[in-house]
Formats: structure tokens, C-alpha cells, sequence
């Protein structure tokens, strides 16, 4: 594997995923605190009230990134630390970020922040939330603190991660907090995080901040296996609904118009889209972030409004029940490059969970995430030869985590967590990766 000497491998982690603390120093309840609380909806009811106590063991944790040899380390703010209530700052969550950062800094790691990971008060939903047109103005107060207060540290930012899952899996499926169903909303949802994207980067400019700024996507190419007139329209309805919704507006400053009329048998009112809303949101950037973990196999249905299913595909899974798919990573590459942007390129996720164990001797031999990282980064390298313009990569995920509706079911870290001693044991995927990153700076 090659890569060039200035290319950036780290580590991603999010805030409501590993750091606890839920009820320290000011912080207030967060829409995934109550959520959690509801029976059914995540996995045993577990939830982030410890999770890997990172808001105590940063130190720790930074410490077994500089011994991988990381170069950057993804992170997200926790809007519930900062906002305690509606104009109220609480200097006192915005204080462990800055601990955090210093000690990093010591360690020579850069940073990148996140500052919307999922992870919203319940105060913000209960004004509406992402439905309201009164949130983005809430999103960017936080995020000029964010930029005041922490811009001496970071070196990148990156407004949301994944709008998909904030929009659809949020007020959708249903899956994550707030819950709701309803493909309406969901688009109101997904116009206004995107607004307050763009909002958040005119801010940023305007203070005249220098580190790059971007926002990280899970784009997630589509495939279908029988190539039939009705399932090529499902093809194009899925990437319409994962990809085009999203890359769209942000680099033609549009919104998919065959996406919006197929979304119009959900709800017709569209009005919430304001003339210049566009042009905010397609306000330049100065890379985009990429998640990638799976290619996804579709094909037509007549049975829900978006005419587009799952099919059975045949390649080996992970404990996701997601397709293990390196070589579509280059197909979705080059088709951003293709239809969207030459910006850089950060892989700002790539990871995968398998069912762990701890042999007798204390070691997890976790094969599986080996080999998937390796013939991930495989592709990344080709990629980078290809001059792709690809100019970093980060692990997800550090640490195993809360992951979401699946609680602390599904494990996706380098370094296992005992969630009863919260121990942390680095994986053989944790020295593979170490061995990869010391090659590439010979
Ligand atoms: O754990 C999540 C993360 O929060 C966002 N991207 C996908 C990961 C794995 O599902």
C-alpha cells in the first residue's frame, strides 16, 4: 500500500456514542437520553449515561492513539454540554473540550470536530427541532461558540455527519431519536439541517477562520443484480433517496426534482424552501467528508411509495448484516469525482462490527476486522495513485461504542471496551493499523 507523505490517517469516534457524564457539569438531556428510556426502541435499553466514560478517561484514550501512530482524531461536540437551555452557554461543558484538545495537542495529534453527530437537546426539539425553520438559528449560535471557543485548536471542521441518518433513520423509519415516521417531515428535516450547513459555514467565513470546513455524507452506492427496466427505477430512486438528496444541493444547488415528486405523495407543501435557501446551502467548502461502509443491493417493489427495496445479495456480511464491498468504495470515488466535485476527499468513516472475543490470555483475534480494513485501505491507496485527491482516512471506530438502536450490541472499535470495567484492550486490527500507518512513512 502506498500513500503520499502528507496523507492522514486517524481515528472517529462521536460524543453521545462513547463519552457518559450524561448528568456532569451542566450538560442537559440530550434527545437520545429520553429515547433510550422508551422500551423497544434501542436494543436492552442501554444507553450513553457511561457509555466508554471518555468525558473521564480522555487521557487514556489519547494515549492509546498516540501509540497507534494516528495523525488526526475525529471527535463531536455534544450540543447538550454547550446550550444548556435556550441562550444559556455553560462555559463548563465547553471546558472539557478544551482539556480534551490540549492533550492532544501535547501528543502532537490533530483535530477534527464534528459539531452535529445526532446528538441534539431536548430543549432545541421541543422548539421543533430540525422540522423548524428556528433550529438552524440555534445550530449556528452553537456553532459560532464552537468556532470562538475551540478554533485555536482544530483543524477541521465538519458541520453534520451524516444528514441521511439525522433525516431519514430520525423522522422516517423511526430507528433513532426522535422516532417519528413520517417521509414528509423527514424532507422539512433534511432541508433544514442542510440550511444550517450552509448558514454554519457563511459564519465561519465571516469570523475569518482559516482551518478547512466541510460536512461528512454516508453515500452508499447502489447496485441492482437483474437488470430490468423496473429496477433500474428503483436504482435511481435509491441513489435519489441516499445520495442525490444530499450531493445535490450542496454542489448544484439543487434538490432532485424527480426525488421531491416521488416524496410528493408523502406531503405536496414544499414551501418551507425559501428562495436563496440554495445558494446557502451550496456555500463552498473546503472538502467533503466520506463515510463508507457498504455497497447496498436493490431492486423494485410496488409496496412502499419509494418503489425501491433491499434484495438478497451473496456477498460475505458483517454483524451489521452489511455487504463487504471495497471495490464499490472506488466505484462511489469516482462517480463523485464524475458527477459532483474535485475537492478533497477525507474518508471520514470506514469501519465494520464483528462478534468479539476475549481469548484466555486477554487478546481479541479479530480477524475479520483485519481484513476488512486492509482491503479498505487497499482501495483507498489505489485510489490515491489514482490521484483521486483523497487526502485522509479515519477509522471507525476507536473505541466500541454505543451504537445506537443496537445499543452496545454491535462492536466496531480497534480497542475493545469491557462495558462492566470499562477496560480498554487494543485488537489485532488495532496493530494492524498501527503496522500500516508505520510502512506508509518509511
Ligand atoms: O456508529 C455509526 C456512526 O455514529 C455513524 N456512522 C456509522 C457508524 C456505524 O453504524
Amino acid at each position: 500500500m502506498k500513500f503520499n507523505k502528507d496523507f492522514l490517517f486517524g481515528v472517529a469516534t462521536s460524543s453521545y456514542q462513547i463519552e457518559g457524564a450524561a448528568k456532569e457539569d451542566g450538560r442537559c438531556e440530550s434527545i437520545w437520553d429520553g429515547f433510550c428510556r422508551q422500551p423497544g426502541k434501542v436494543y436492552m435499553e442501554h444507553n450513553g449515561d457511561v457509555a466508554c466514560d471518555h468525558y473521564h478517561r480522555y487521557g487514556e484514550d489519547i494515549e492509546l492513539m498516540r501509540q497507534l501512530g494516528v495523525q488526526v482524531y475525529r471527535f463531536s461536540i455534544a450540543w447538550p454540554r454547550i446550550f444548556s437551555a435556550e441562550g444559556q452557554y455553560n462555559e463548563k461543558g465547553m471546558d472539557f473540550y478544551k482539556r480534551m484538545l490540549k492533550e492532544l495537542k501535547s501528543k502532537g495529534i490533530k483535530a477534527a470536530a464534528t459539531l452535529y453527530h445526532w446528538d441534539m437537546p431536548v430543549w432545541v426539539l421541543e422548539k421543533g427541532g430540525w422540522e423548524s425553520r428556528e433550529c438552524v438559528n440555534y445550530f449556528v449560535e452553537y456553532a459560532k461558540k464552537c468556532f470562538e471557543e475551540l478554533g485555536e485548536y482544530v483543524d477541521f471542521w465538519i458541520t453534520h455527519n451524516e444528514p441521511y441518518c439525522a433525516a431519514y433513520l430520525s423522522y422516517y423509519t423511526g430507528e433513532h431519536a426522535p422516532g417519528v415516521r413520517d417521509l414528509a417531515r423527514a424532507t422539512k428535516v433534511i432541508h433544514h439541517i442542510m440550511l444550517s450547513h450552509g448558514e454554519a459555514v457563511r459564519a465561519y467565513r465571516r469570523m475569518g477562520l482559516l482551518a478547512p470546513i466541510g460536512i461528512a455524507l454516508n453515500v452508499q452506492p447502489g447496485y441492482i443484480s437483474e437488470d430490468t427496466f423496473l429496477n433500474r427505477l428503483a436504482l435511481n430512486n435509491y441513489d435519489g433517496y441516499t445520495n442525490r438528496m444530499f450531493l445535490d444541493p450542496l454542489f448544484k444547488r439543487s434538490y432532485p426534482a424527480d426525488v421531491l415528486n416521488l416524496y410528493a405523495g408523502a406531503g405536496r407543501d414544499l414551501t418551507y424552501i425559501k428562495e436563496g435557501d440554495l445558494d446557502i446551502i451550496g456555500e463552498p467548502i473546503d472538502f467533503l467528508g466520506i463515510n463508507f461502509y457498504s455497497r447496498h443491493l436493490v431492486e423494485y417493489t410496488p409496496d412502499n411509495e419509494l418503489l425501491f427495496k433491499s434484495a438478497r445479495s451473496d456477498y460475505p456480511k458483517t454483524a451489521m448484516g452489511w455487504d463487504v464491498s471495497p471495490e464499490e468504495f472506488m466505484d462511489l470515488i469516482e462517480r463523485i469525482r464524475k458527477d459532483y466535485t474535485d475537492l478533497p476527499i477525507y474518508i471520514t468513516e470506514n469501519g465494520s462490527a464483528w462478534e468479539d472475543t476475549v481469548t484466555p490470555d486477554g487478546k481479541i483475534h479479530d480477524e475479520k476486522r483485519v481484513d476488512y480494513l486492509v482491503r479498505h485501505l487497499e482501495v483507498v491507496s489505489r485510489m490515491v495513485e489514482k490521484g483521486l485527491n483523497v487526502k485522509g482516512y479515519f477509522a471507525w471506530s476507536l473505541l466500541d461504542n454505543f451504537e445506537w438502536a443496537f445499543g452496545y450490541s454491535r462492536r466496531f472499535g480497534l480497542v475493545y471496551v469491557d462495558f462492566d470495567t470499562l477496560e480498554r484492550i487494543p485488537k489485532d486490527s488495532y496493530w494492524k493499523y498501527k503496522e500500516i500507518i508505520e510502512e506508509s512513512r518509511k
